[in-house]
């Protein structure tokens, strides 16, 4: 009898792999190992914020704190809507801006690439990446922990940080988490889904008090494509991220159709004219949108491909090569995503073009 429950607790020692009360030996020590002597450490995540990048910034900090660590969330630039909707939903307050990470010392959420990060990113002392995209050519001065997972969130590595670390997730906590991994997997719809998306997110919802997850996700979905009173750039960078592919800085743009397909055109009129206005605004040599549009009864959805800079025409077309022209615009059907089909597919163009 003895002998079984020491079976037991060493098979449950290994399992949650040394756990105390300060939380994981393993984990704990990582974050020693990375701990700056004196100051604070700063957890942001990507420029152009969107909803999983802003929760795993806060609720990373909220762990770490938690962990006796001195770690303070904040935003490379200010929230779309859905994100300010996630975070007034559950109450929690908008952290500060950071406007230069210049000497700081810095965690990076939801990206590992400096095109994507705030101001000075390369002249910080980085300590930490946590992120669930391709690396883009980083190279580091310092030692540092960096996880990264093929999965759909970044707030699913997070919660599974909480797990490992044997602290609990509060309401709002989960909450955040919750509505970051169906803002980014769109709502578990997404290729690059994983189980631990799935399973995470069921359990997320009950902690966060979600009882119809569709609903919320549905409610979320609506506050972040409401346009209303923004500007056209501002709908441009509601979900924008820069590239560096063979030495071309590329800006992706990504937006829903906002109303009826009958506007359809004409709104792909004045966002051709906002990326031009904004390509004269930034480093990137080219900028693309995809526009995504619901088909009429019983077609597919497709994306209407915009482009912006000399020679973006050319890549557009060489990068989509089964498009069709429609009222003189790329069209693509189904739809693409951003991560599975825009990007690889233009970095193959520039690749190309490079030799
Ligand atoms: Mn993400």
């Amino acid at each position: 009898m003895k002998r079984v429950f020491l079976t037991a607790a060493l098979v449950l020692l290994l399992f949650t792999g040394c756990a105390t009360s300060k939380g994981n030996v393993y984990n704990v020590s990582l974050y020693k190992a990375v701990a700056p002597e004196d100051g604070v450490t700063y957890v942001v995540g990507h420029r152009n914020p969107d909803t999983d990048t802003v929760s795993t910034a806060i609720a990373y900090a909220t762990l770490r704190s938690k962990l006796g660590f001195n770690t303070v969330a904040v935003i490379p630039g200010k929230l779309n809507k859905e994100s300010q909707f996630v975070l007034d939903y559950f109450k929690v307050e908008t952290p500060e801006i950071l406007e230069d990470a210049t000497g700081k010392n810095i965690i990076l959420v939801d990206h590992a690439d400096f095109q994507q990060a705030v101001p000075g990113m390369d002249k910080a002392n980085i300590v930490e990446i946590l992120d669930h995209h391709q690396p883009a050519g980083l190279s580091f001065e310092n030692n540092l922990v960096y996880r990264s997972a093929p999965i759909g969130a970044t707030a699913t590595m997070l919660y599974n940080e909480f797990k490992v670390n044997h602290v609990s997730v509060d309401r709002k906590t989960a909450g955040l988490l919750a509505a970051a991994i169906m803002s980014d997997t769109n709502n578990l719809k997404k290729e690059r889904t994983t189980e631990a998306d799935r399973v995470y997110l069921a359990e997320l919802c009950k902690k966060a008090g979600i009882q119809k997850p569709k609903k919320f996700f549905k409610m979320m979905k609506a506050e972040g494509r409401s346009l209303d009173g923004l500007t056209d750039e501002e709908i441009l960078l509601t979900n924008y991220k820069e590239y560096e592919f063979s030495g071309h800085i590329v800006g992706i743009a990504s937006v829903d159709n906002p109303d009826d397909d009958d506007t359809l055109w004409e709104f792909a009129e004045r966002m051709d004219k906002a990326l031009a206005a904004y390509a004269s605004k930034t480093d990137a040599e080219h900028i693309f949108m995809k526009l995504d549009a619901d088909g009429d009864e019983g077609q597919e959805d497709f994306t209407v491909f915009l482009y912006s800079g000399n020679g973006a025409e050319e890549v557009a077309k060489a990068s989509f090569p089964a498009a069709q022209t429609v009222n003189g615009h790329i069209v693509c059907t189904p739809k693409l995503n951003r991560t599975n089909d825009v990007v690889p597919a233009l970095k193959n163009t520039y690749e190309g073009m490079a030799k």
